[in-house]
């Protein structure tokens, strides 16, 4: 079974929004179109308390884009963005949600960022999407969604670690590409054996 995993296609990622990816919107009805050939469609939600520690509003003296070093590793600092319940964190309004199977959250533990549908950035803590994959006896997965470079790119190696065939369709994405973020994403995913097309 084939499943399409839609990744954070919400307000704030899209023009207009906190942390917008350039044309993020674009992607929205080619997305739409893809739901209609798949058994199943996943649906992700970036969805951070007020406050997250990946904001650089929570780390005097930085700016957004800036780097820190969290308990678990090096971390991007961003814009507050997708905070729980606000508009910002709503699905693009144009984005198909009705077909979606599953909607699940992701980077709601205050002390962790989550770019991974799969794990959280400690690349350790599960977030519940392999078991729920598995169990409907789905292996087979194609991504698509924002940002390419980073939740994107972070899912799409860490299905493919766990056993997954997965393709990104490029055309369907939008990246933020952040100092060389889009090259080690792409490196990272063809390393990992990801379909890119
Ligand atoms: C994302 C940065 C912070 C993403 C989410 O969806 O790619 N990027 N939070
Ligand atoms: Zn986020």
């Amino acid at each position: 079974m084939r499943a399409l995993i839609v990744i954070d296609v919400q307000n704030d990622f899209c023009p207009g929004g906190a942390l917008a990816v350039g044309d993020g919107d674009e992607i929205v009805a080619p997305i739409n179109a893809l739901m209609a050939d798949f058994e199943a469609v996943v649906l992700t939600q970036d969805w951070h308390p007020a406050g997250h520690s990946s904001f650089a509003s929570q780390h005097p003296g930085k700016a957004p884009f800036a780097m820190t070093e969290m308990d678990y590793g090096p971390q991007v600092l961003w814009p507050d963005h997708c905070v729980q319940g606000s508009e910002g964190a709503q699905f693009h309004p144009k984005l198909e949600t009705t077909r979606a199977d599953l909607i699940i959250r992701k980077g709601f533990r205050p002390a962790i960022d989550s770019y991974s549908a799969f794990f959280e950035n400690d690349h350790a803590t599960p977030t519940g999407l392999e078991g729920y994959l598995r169990t409907r006896g789905i292996s087979e997965l194609v991504m698509v969604g924002l940002a390419l470079d980073f939740c994107v790119g972070f899912s799409a190696v860490d299905a493919a670690n766990l056993g997954f065939g997965v393709t990104v369709v490029g055309d369907h994405c939008r990246a933020i590409d952040l100092d060389g973020s889009l090259a080690a994403a792409t490196t990272n995913m063809q390393n990992a054996g990801v379909t890119l097309r």
